[in-house]
């Protein structure tokens, strides 16, 4: 009698510590990682970004949650890479141009002719991961923004693509191609194009068709000039250890979610033309070259930017350009 309650206690004893053990090892199976961006936090990347992570943490109860850090008041933009690199954070939400002091081959993302959808089946999506895993201790996560090509917006009016005179704010994106259309070029954050424009420190800048009423430069701005050039590419990295620290169903929820966010890019069509009428609205005029101006200007900038891409690391450059290529 007292052998078999003996032995019905210690069962339930043990059931009970398998119970609680199972708990305390399902908490510590949730993760939270965190996010900053570089991207202003009312700006149209973490528009986007913010329901994708409510969703995220909504759908990722005891499993992995992304706690967002904030945007340039939390991080210099430029210092957001390194914070990857590092593991000051786990994940960013950046641009290439934003992290070349990590290194160079960061800003080649804005070189590719295809959607991210047909850089994940070519190959294109794994070459860019090795590189990134190798140079950056990164895992390049996912491409949230695409079909955005840059542009150039000046407060003067030309006829013909030369910037000669002209003080154009720049990142590392146009840096080459604005230069040799003679520009005198000023490396600035978005954060400081309002002040520059305002105090006339600048003649133009360069950003992307969509956006620029985020920050007020609509104020500030006259002319944009077609056509435009690269495609702007706003993405999601990782500090490579936490990502391999993740667990196997870590790895598979994230990747699912980075899929759905991947597929939400057919937003950014439709988002341009909203973008060119407003602009048109706010006065903003367009400054167009006959067609084979226009087409010299295009093939011009992609010269330029592959040719700096080979000249900072050619073995990367080679590779990256036939699986970019339409
Ligand atoms: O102009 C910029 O600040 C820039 O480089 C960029 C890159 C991607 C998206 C928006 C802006």
């Amino acid at each position: 009698m007292n052998a078999r309650i003996n032995r019905r206690v210690v069962a339930s004893a043990a059931l009970l510590l398998a119970a609680v053990t199972f708990a305390g090892h399902a908490a510590a199976q949730e993760t939270t990682l965190r996010l900053v961006s570089a991207f202003a936090e009312n700006g149209i990347y973490v528009q986007r970004l913010q329901p994708w992570i409510q969703k995220f943490n909504a759908e990722g109860k005891g499993v992995l949650q992304i706690n967002f850090i904030g945007g340039p008041k939390a991080i210099p933009p430029f210092e957001a890479g390194n914070a990857v690199k590092t593991g000051v954070v786990d994940i960013a939400m950046s641009t290439g141009a934003f992290y070349t002091n990590v290194m160079p081959e960061a800003d080649f993302l804005k070189l590719t002719q295809i959607p991210v959808a047909q850089q994940r089946k070519n190959g294109a999506f794994d070459a860019i991961n090795k590189v990134w895993n190798d140079k950056a201790n990164m895992q390049y996560l996912a491409r949230m923004v695409e079909n955005q090509p840059f542009h150039l917006y000046i407060n003067k009016k030309i006829d013909k693509p030369d910037l000669t005179g002209m003080k154009i704010r720049i990142t590392p994106v146009y840096r080459d191609f604005f230069q040799s259309l003679n520009a005198n070029v000023i490396t600035t954050p978005p954060g400081e194009v309002y002040t520059a424009l305002e105090r006339g420190v600048v003649d133009g800048y360069g950003w992307p068709i969509g956006g620029i009423f985020d920050l007020n430069w609509q104020e500030k701005t006259k002319f944009r000039v077609d056509p435009g050039f690269y495609d702007a590419e706003v993405s999601l990295v990782m500090n490579l250890p936490a990502y391999k620290k993740l667990t196997e169903p870590q790895r598979a929820y994230l990747q699912k979610q980075l899929l759905a966010l991947e597929a939400e890019n057919t937003f950014w069509a439709k988002y341009t033309t909203d973008e060119i009428a407003r602009q048109e609205k706010a006065g903003i005029q367009t400054i167009k070259f006959d067609a084979a101006t226009s087409k010299a200007f295009h093939d011009k900038a992609y010269d330029v930017g592959w040719a700096s891409a080979m000249k900072q690391s050619p073995e990367v450059a080679t590779r990256f350009k036939t699986l970019f290529a339409r």
